[in-house]
């Protein structure tokens, strides 16, 4: 049973994350569906793709699938983690990625969706990160990607606090492009990924490559680069992200012990 539908049409392709018994959680299979039907985009010459749920769902997606975050002791997310080959994937891209979101988006699910170029949201859609939540040592990709969109302030409301945030103050922090109610949020985000077909992809795909070079252009020398790993593996080798883990799986609330 395939986790995602595809559609092809006046050079717009359409992927929707359809695992709904799982919520759409990022699993290593959906994630590979996904990236396989971007390749087949990519050989096709779309010239947009939409990434979204089916219509009227309750969860966009819930992120990243807990049940295959690695146990204490591993990073849960480093270069080649299948969350991250994700949002690669879609910033590599040669053509824009439209975020069609209804319903909640959860953890790496808000990673994947503001990996996207442009975000168009329903009213009801919420966005929460959560990393604290679960006690996971957050990646250097997922916070640059977060700190390049919104204030650093509210990246670390959103960080500390693990809470969703809705759609207003997402478009008013400028997340989201557009708020459009679910009867006109199809025709809204296909009207504009028309307007993009009819512009040079050459333009198009070489200033979207220009952009990500810019936005990921930072000096780190490898010895703060070292020191953040040492960071981060003070979390990763922590009883708390065994804890995180051990409660999401047995459905309770974590309790963090700070060690
Ligand atoms: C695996 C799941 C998941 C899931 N993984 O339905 O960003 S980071 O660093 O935090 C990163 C590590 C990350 O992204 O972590 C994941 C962050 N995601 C979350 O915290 C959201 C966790 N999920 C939920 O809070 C609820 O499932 C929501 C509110 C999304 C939907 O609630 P609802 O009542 O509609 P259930 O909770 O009953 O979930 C339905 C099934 O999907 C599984 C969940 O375990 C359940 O499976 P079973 O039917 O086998 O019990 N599921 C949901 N999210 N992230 N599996």
């Amino acid at each position: 049973m395939p986790l995602i539908l595809t559609e092809t049409q006046d050079a717009i392709g359409t992927i929707v994350m359809n695992h709904a018994q799982k919520r759409n959680a990022l699993s290593e299979a959906l994630i590979g569906e996904i990236t396989t039907a971007l390749e087949c985009f990519r050989e096709q010459n779309i010239r947009v793709a939409v990434l979204r749920a089916p219509a009227g769902v309750k969860v966009w997606s819930a992120g990243h699938d807990v049940s295959e975050l690695p146990d204490r002791g591993r990073d849960p997310l480093g270069w080649s983690d299948s969350l991250r080959v994700l949002v690669r994937a879609i910033q590599e891209f040669p053509a824009p990625v439209i975020a069609l979101i209804e319903g909640g988006v959860w953890g790496g699910g808000c990673e994947v969706a503001m990996a996207c170029d442009i975000l168009v949201a329903t009213p009801e859609a919420t966005f929460a990160i959560t990393p604290a939540k679960l006690g996971v040592p957050y990646n250097l990709g997922g916070l640059l990607t977060l700190i390049n969109m919104v204030p650093l302030p509210v990246a670390k409301e959103m960080l500390f606090t693990a809470q969703p945030i809705p759609t207003a103050q997402a478009l008013n922090l400028g997340i989201i492009n557009y708020i459009k109610p679910a009867a006109e949020i199809e025709a809204f985000v296909y009207g504009l990924a028309s307007q993009i077909v009819a512009n040079s992809p050459l333009s198009i795909s070489v200033m979207k490559e220009e952009l990500r070079l810019l936005a990921s252009a930072r000096t780190l020398s490898p010895e703060l680069f070292e020191r953040i790993q040492g960071l981060r593996r003070v979390v990763y080798d922590s009883h708390d992200y065994q804890e995180g883990l051990n409660a999401f799986r047995e459905k309770r609330k974590p309790r963090f012990q700070g060690e």
